[in-house]
């Protein structure tokens, strides 16, 4: 009984195209989905498991955030608090949704980004890229890359849209 394989050659052909194709595929992406703001991942040291990532996310017309990558972690999951007796826990979720027009702050003691797996201590001031996989309003799905900080502590707030930085005093 004889199997028919593809040539040496041929293999080597087909792991050019795919070679080729992947950047294509990773970076022609439509335009982003959503605004991500304050992006930043607590650091980690060599040995370490596992450490959350945080962001404010806000998407116009509503979204749903149902996955997650990184090329620092073997897996990356979407986590909440939760009580689980009178211990509070973290777990892994399904998915976020993101109301259209309404932020949703990933922050510590509750939803988060969970980077687990790493393959690398992550270094305060580096940055990490995370691929947030979003579902839009209109049902697509698109990939929409993050570049997230790493740093001890959350990053300062940017002013709020709508507050112009004009002092409103309202001692007079
Ligand atoms: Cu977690």
């Amino acid at each position: 009984m004889t199997m028919q394989r593809p040539s040496p050659r041929f293999m080597s052909f087909a792991a050019a195209v795919l070679l080729c194709a992947a950047p294509a595929l990773t970076f022609a992406q439509p335009a982003s989905l959503v605004k991500v703001e304050n992006a930043w991942l607590r650091p980690a040291v060599a040995g370490q498991s596992g450490t959350g990532g945080f962001a404010r996310i806000t998407s116009d017309k509503g979204a749903t955030l149902v996955g997650l990558a990184s090329p620092a972690a073997g897996v990356a999951e979407i986590h909440e608090m939760a009580m689980e007796g009178d211990v509070m826990k973290m777990r892994a979720v399904e998915s976020l949704p993101l109301p259209a027009g309404k932020p949703v702050e990933l922050k510590p003691g509750g939803h988060h980004l969970m980077l687990m797996q790493l393959k690398q201590p992550l270094t305060a001031g580096s940055t990490v890229p995370v691929t947030l996989k979003l579902k839009g309003a209109d049902g697509k799905l698109i990939e929409q890359r993050v570049d997230f900080k790493v740093s001890a502590t959350a990053p300062a707030a940017a002013p709020a849209a709508g507050s112009q930085g004009h002092d409103h005093q309202h001692k007079h």
